[in-house]
């Protein structure tokens, strides 16, 4: 098994209940189980303006699948929530990014693992931190470190 985190992203079509949904869906992935989710975090929209808040969380799957058959796995459930995304950075009913797959490099046209963006996102870091604050990188980042330079900001973790 592989350890792997899962970042999840919805501004449409009660976000809450997409995510909340989202997150029963991983449970039902082949060959992998989930061990744990971070709460519900709201972030404030990174892209144009004038769309939603985003609800945002972070899972973490131990699974068996290869990379690109999580992915599939990830993109069937996106499909299931007709996801949208219509805008290029605008509004989305879901969205699964393949944050971490253990501790591989992965840098194809499909595929970027570590996910490219996650080391400066707020609404990725935290939930993250929540879950495994002890993570370290493949690249040797102290997750610790990048929250640091990453600061909670209009970040609000939802209370259950
Ligand atoms: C393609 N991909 O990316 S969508 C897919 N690497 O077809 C994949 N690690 O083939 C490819 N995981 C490459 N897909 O949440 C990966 N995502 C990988 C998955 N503001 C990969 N506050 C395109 N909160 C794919 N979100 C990649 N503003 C990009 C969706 C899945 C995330 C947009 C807040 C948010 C977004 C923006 C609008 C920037 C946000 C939030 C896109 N997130």
């Amino acid at each position: 098994m592989i350890r792997c985190y899962i970042g999840l992203g919805s501004n449409l079509e009660d976000p809450r209940g997409q995510v909340s949904r989202a997150l029963q869906e991983l449970e039902q992935i082949p060959q992998s189980q989930l061990v744990t989710a971070s709460s519900l975090y709201r972030s404030d929209p990174v892209g144009p303006p004038g769309q939603p808040d985003y609800i945002n969380a972070v899972a973490c799957l131990d699974s068996a699948l290869e990379p690109y058959a999580l992915l599939d796995q990830l993109q069937a459930i996106e499909q299931a929530h007709q996801r949208v995304r219509k805008i290029h950075w605008g509004p989305r009913t879901l969205d699964l990014d393949l944050l971490l797959y253990g501790d591989q490099i992965i840098a194809s046209e499909r595929l970027t693992v570590p996910h490219a963006f996650m080391k400066e996102r707020s609404f990725v870091l935290w939930p993250l931190a929540e879950i495994a604050p002890q993570l370290r990188l493949p690249d040797g980042s102290d997750l610790q470190r990048l929250l640091a330079q990453c600061p909670m900001g209009t970040l609000q973790q939802i209370p259950v």
